[in-house]
């Protein structure tokens, strides 16, 4: 870590300073005051209260701006965490400068949404030009909606999986013995399981971390006191035997002094900070909504309240970009798939009596019910529905000893990218025969202005078991005709199911008459791949939400005069013979997906080959580098668009 710091101090001492130039960020913030604060006197002055009192308005109103402006430009983010938090961070500040001896001077966050605290931090250090920060979340800024480690100047970790970062923080203070080091947390990611975990390793090694938890009793989907009633987060702390100091995070004396306190009190301290959410935000305070980035129209209202005319002016102007390609062999029909398996859950579970439903299904949900369709099987049967907290791996344990019986099914979605933290939970699932119905949405890359952390791409570690293993199925559907058929086919199976959507819409495939390639009478067949172009030179193999682009690629390949073949693979792990033999006997397969290069469709499809004595030209184009941020352009970054696709076609067939 010394060494990390160091570089990071070898990189501000070799950039040269950026002066913050006010021309352009409508709002100035060299008004802030570089106050300095001394932790040993636990009360502040007039003065030092009046300062921070300026630079709390200041900082709060820099935040709803450039958050804001990501609400304008459709790329979404994060308001009121990083809002809430403004007298915690302003404090620290202050209290870094000048004590470089006591402190690891970094605002570690738990919550790494509230990545504006980092990049507003970054601008006020002057790592950050200022008016950069207006392109907040935008595609290729440097800005993307978690901090990423080495990625935009200033920011000194990566975060945004919820209950990462205080086990980490845990080791930075081993790894500094004779300092401080803070931990912004929230009751949030206090749910997660890691951060039990790292409470009783803190209090066991009397490590010197404070933690600073915004307690808004506001998250994703709902209010901690209402989905997890009974729950605590000061009191699970003291349970680990963490000193908790409670306040109200609004009252500017006595957070200073509950900060202090900590300071001066040795080993790991809990100040927790109870707050509305986004106190102040008039049609915000309090509500689930300001989890997200405010709306234009909020965020225009309060900057007029609070004086700010030339923000007001900025955020009036801006434009959404639009993609505006098309894509042929599509539909211009589009919707999202993540919303379509809730829709066709609930037509499924309408099939059953209300006995049969509650007997036989339970449906669990970790916060985020209204971004992977969950919400839809919730308002239909609230009584086989629970909201849960973020908690993953014990929300899908409990999923698969509901479904432990046969003829029982649990149901379990959540984000692809936190597949990953429920592996050894799977492979327990598998060993208990569990009936399991998983949907991960927000898979791959697609519309990911959430950037790396948030990728799902290591989605082919859910097909973790033995070959005798209990069933587990991989599925990803190409749209939402594939997905409803998907879903009658697979709902009552025995075993694991996984199915995959992505954030984004998708379009309807066509065939090649102009009519829905999985409309009528399509009957999705688990296992089966598809042929939806024939070609003669070759085969491009791919599913989900590349499959459309690929067969655009296709398309005009062929317009082209290069008459390449598509083949959809919906069933991801499960080999159909007869289309590995009929594409191994082709002259060139490409595998074209958003999953990772190393661990995805193509890093097996080449081995299933050559086992089989088929050697046709080969290559698969996948995710394989940070994302860029923003929505569709993380497809052409990573070379697996239309362009990229066929140029990849053209390569091989070249050579
Ligand atoms: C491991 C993990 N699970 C789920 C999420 C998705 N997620 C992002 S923020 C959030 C709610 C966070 O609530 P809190 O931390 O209290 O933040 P606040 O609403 O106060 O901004 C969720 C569920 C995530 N980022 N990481």
């Amino acid at each position: 870590m010394a060494e990390c710091f160091s570089r990071f101090k070898a990189r501000l001492l070799t950039q040269p300073k950026r002066k913050i130039t006010m021309s352009k960020f409508p709002i100035d913030l060299g008004a802030y005051q570089r106050i300095s604060l001394d932790p040993s006197s636990n009360k502040l002055t007039a003065e030092q209260k009046s300062a921070l009192q300026a630079n709390i308005q200041l900082c709060r109103d820099a935040i709803v701006f450039f958050t804001a402006t990501g609400a304008a430009r459709g790329v979404g983010g994060h308001t009121g965490g990083p809002f809430d938090t403004v007298p915690e961070v302003m404090i620290l500040d202050a209290l870094f400068r000048g004590n470089d001896d006591k402190f690891v001077p970094v605002f570690f966050d738990e919550a790494g949404h509230r990545v504006a605290t980092q990049y507003l931090m970054s601008t006020l250090n002057g790592d950050l030009p200022t008016e950069k920060l207006m392109h907040y979340r935008e595609a290729h800024s440097h800005l993307p909606g978690h901090p990423e480690l080495g990625f935009t100047p200033g920011v000194k970790f990566s975060s945004g999986r919820l209950g990462h970062m205080w086990p980490y923080v845990n080791g930075v203070a081993m790894a500094n013995p004779s300092k401080t080091l803070f931990c912004l947390g929230s009751d949030g990611s206090q749910q997660e399981g890691n951060d039990a975990e790292a409470a009783r390793l803190a209090v066991a090694q009397q490590l010197n971390v404070k933690l600073i938890i915004d307690d808004n009793d506001v998250t994703i989907a709902g209010h901690p006191s209402h989905y997890l009633g009974g729950c605590s987060t000061a009191k699970t702390l003291e349970g680990h035997g963490v000193k908790v100091l409670e306040g109200d995070g609004e009252d500017l004396d006595d957070l200073y002094h509950r900060i202090v306190t900590a300071i001066n009190t040795q080993g790991p301290v809990a100040v927790i900070n109870h707050r509305p959410m986004c106190p102040g935000i008039k049609g915000l305070e309090g509500s689930t909504h300001g989890h997200d980035v405010i709306s234009v129209k909020l965020a225009l209202e309060y900057l007029e309240a609070n004086g700010q005319q030339a923000a007001v002016e900025h955020l009036k102007s801006i434009k959404a970009p639009k993609q505006d390609y098309t894509f042929l062999g599509s539909s211009d029909k589009w919707d999202a798939n993540r919303n379509v398996f809730g829709d066709a859950s609930v037509a499924i579970l309408g099939r059953l009596s209300e006995t049969e439903r509650l007997d036989k299904v339970r449906v669990i949900d970790s916060d985020l019910e209204g971004s992977c369709g969950l919400k839809k099987i919730h308002d239909a049967y609230p009584e086989i529905f629970i909201s849960s907290g973020i908690m993953e791996r014990g929300n899908f344990s409990a999923a698969a000893g509901f479904g432990m019986e046969a003829g029982k099914q649990g149901i379990f979605g959540t984000f692809s990218a936190f597949l990953e933290m429920c592996i050894s939970e799977i492979t327990m699932a598998r060993l208990n025969n569990s009936n399991v119905l998983c949907h991960f949405s927000h898979s791959g890359i697609d519309d990911m202005a959430d950037n790396t952390c948030h990728f799902g791409l290591n989605n082919m570690f859910a097909d973790n078991g033995l070959s005798d293993g209990y069933d587990t199925n991989l599925y990803f559907p190409a749209d939402p005709n594939q997905m409803k058929a998907c879903l009658e086919t697979i709902f009552f199976n025995p075993g694991l199911r996984f199915v995959f959507s992505t954030r984004s819409k998708v379009p309807a495939i066509l065939d090649s008459d102009g009519n829905d390639f999985f409309g009528g009478n399509y009957k999705f067949v688990s296992g089966k791949d598809e042929v939806i172009r024939e070609g003669t030179q070759g085969y491009v193999v791919s599913f989900g939400e590349s499959l459309y682009r690929a067969l655009d690629a296709v398309e005009r390949l062929k317009k082209e005069g290069i008459d390449v073949g598509l083949i959809n693979k919906p069933t991801l792990n499960v080999i159909d013979e007869d289309m590995l033999a009929k594409v191994g006997k082709s002259p060139m397969v490409l595998v074209v997906e958003s999953f990772n290069r190393k661990t995805g469709l193509g890093s097996r499809y080449g081995s299933w080959l050559l086992e089989r004595g088929f050697t046709p030209k080969f290559a698969h184009i996948a995710t394989h580098k940070e994302g860029c941020g923003g929505l569709w352009e993380q497809f052409p970054h990573q070379g697996i668009d239309p362009a990229g696709i066929m140029a990849k076609v053209k390569d091989l067939l070249k050579g």
